[in-house]
């Protein structure tokens, strides 16, 4: 009797069908993504963004009990993506093929959001609890991703406000021009004086994690940054005053993310 309870193999799991594995994959890709964009893509690593990639990683580990549910897991993390402000950065990245890492990053990124919601949608339509079938149909899964990431990108393709930026620069030039920080969120410094009627072309570097602007209703500027990259302003104020500037991308302004323009004579 001792000997039969000693010997009796432990109860055995069944395989994760394949494109099951396929979401948890496509999930660490996304938190690798993720985790490689605050580290090394940023102009410096932003550690106190990191611990976001936690979420991913929580999911692929939920995805990994292999409920009947828990596949859906995947394209839940693409949509939290693309309801992010982030999602406002991707056709600017896509307009700019020649700042390779941020390209590169970019096409990566929207590869695994297609094939994370590729994933989940095999598993909704019921194939993906059998082994065999799940096998079958996961170069299609993996070709519809593709074409998802692909149709993504296209849908959020570059808009004329999201063309120019730093175009006509040097970058002697860019280091030459006066700097202003964007945060998350607020502008450091946040006190600008400037002579009327002179020509302002003002460098703002953005070294938040999320998109924002540089706005001035007054003078009609509107410069948008996006996460981890610099836009040049420029503008010529007419009228001696003060002013305030704020950054006009979500509830931004509200937050605080405000600065001084004075205007001088
Ligand atoms: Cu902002």
């Amino acid at each position: 009797m001792d000997m039969a309870i000693a010997t009796a193999a432990p109860p055995r799991r069944p395989a994760l069908p394949a494109t099951t594995l396929l979401a948890i994959v496509s999930l660490l890709a996304l938190a690798a993504l993720y985790a490689y964009y605050v580290v090394a893509i940023f102009p410096r690593p932003n550690w106190p963004y990191l611990p976001i990639v936690l979420v991913p990683l929580l999911f692929a580990v939920i995805v990994a009990t292999a409920r009947p549910w828990t596949p859906l897991l995947a394209p839940l993390m693409a949509l939290i993506i693309l309801a992010a402000p982030v999602r406002g950065d991707i056709p600017y990245n896509l307009a700019r093929p020649d700042e390779t890492r941020y390209f590169v990053y970019t096409l990566l990124l929207l590869t695994m959001l297609g094939i994370s919601i590729a994933t989940g949608l095999a598993a909704t339509l019921g194939k993906a609890g059998r082994s065999g079938h799940a096998r079958a149909i996961l170069p299609a899964t993996i070709v519809g991703g593709f074409l998802l990431g692909a149709i993504i990108g296209g849908l959020l393709r570059p808009g004329p406000a999201e063309r120019g930026g730093l175009a006509g620069y040097t970058d002697a030039e860019l280091a030459a021009l006066p700097t202003f920080v964007m945060a998350d969120l607020f502008f450091d410094p946040s006190l600008l004086e400037v002579r009327a009627g002179q020509t302002v072309a003002i460098r703002f570097a953005n070294e938040g994690l999320l998109p924002h602007a540089f706005d001035l209703a007054d003078e009609r500027v509107h410069l948008r940054v996006p996460s981890g990259r610099s836009g040049v302003a420029v503008f010529t104020p007419t009228t001696p005053g003060t002013y305030t500037f704020y950054c006009g991308v979500g509830d931004h302004r509200a937050e605080g993310m405000v600065g001084t323009l004075i205007v001088r004579p």
